[in-house]
């Protein structure tokens, strides 16, 4: 069991409707983790610890589109309503919104490449970050790394990420991954309430 200390936040990945089935670029199933992400942001709220969510959020000639040279469908793109959160997802008053991949030039899977993510987390004393989302071996993957290598006791929740899966197993072997360089595996139930 884990429990919640006032040194904790929650970061939720890119649950934005373009990755969503029927987005420009779905995450199978993404939409069925919405009630366990909100859960994961009840708590977090009733605790009163502090709530990231991060966008995608792509300008409309970014690099990692197949028309400009990348591997993925024009998605994210600023303002546009694929860019916008889950119609489900709760994001409160005071959560924190964090756009990556908002320089044409550059990529960013993580929440941290190029954002405030990291300032905003360490001037709040923050030691231990939970990261739910899409897609677990793009954007969560990434942030799961970024955060571990920046320092932070990383949490995967495990019941509330999807995958992408270009490649079946994909989700799987990106836990895995993520596992063996220090990240905690975690279910919603594993949680002192
Ligand atoms: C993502 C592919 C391209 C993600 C973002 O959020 O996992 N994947 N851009
Ligand atoms: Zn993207």
């Amino acid at each position: 069991m884990v429990k919640l200390t006032s040194r904790d936040a929650l970061l939720v990945v890119d649950m934005q409707k373009d990755f969503m089935p029927g987005g420009a670029l779905p995450v199978p199933e993404a939409d069925e983790i919405v009630p366990t992400v909100n859960r994961y942001i009840d708590l977090f709220e009733k605790r009163g610890l502090p709530l990231f969510f991060s966008r995608d959020w792509h300008p409309e000639n970014h690099i990692s589109f197949k028309e400009n040279g990348g591997i993925w469908p024009v998605h994210c793109v600023q303002w546009s309503e694929g860019a916008a959160f889950h119609e489900s997802l709760r994001v409160p008053p005071g959560a924190f919104i964090i756009n990556k991949g908002d320089r044409p030039e550059l990529e960013a899977y993580s929440a941290f490449q190029g954002t405030i993510l990291r300032s905003l987390l360490e001037e709040r004393g923050i030691r231990r970050l939970f990261i739910c989302g899409v897609a677990t071996e793009y954007c969560v993957k990434h942030s799961v790394f970024g955060s571990l290598n920046l320092g932070f006791t990383t949490f995967l929740l495990e019941d509330a990420v999807k995958a992408v899966e270009l490649k079946k197993g994909d989700g799987k072997r990106a836990i895995e991954e993520m596992k063996e360089k220090g990240a905690i595996i975690l279910q919603f139930n594993l949680i002192e309430s």
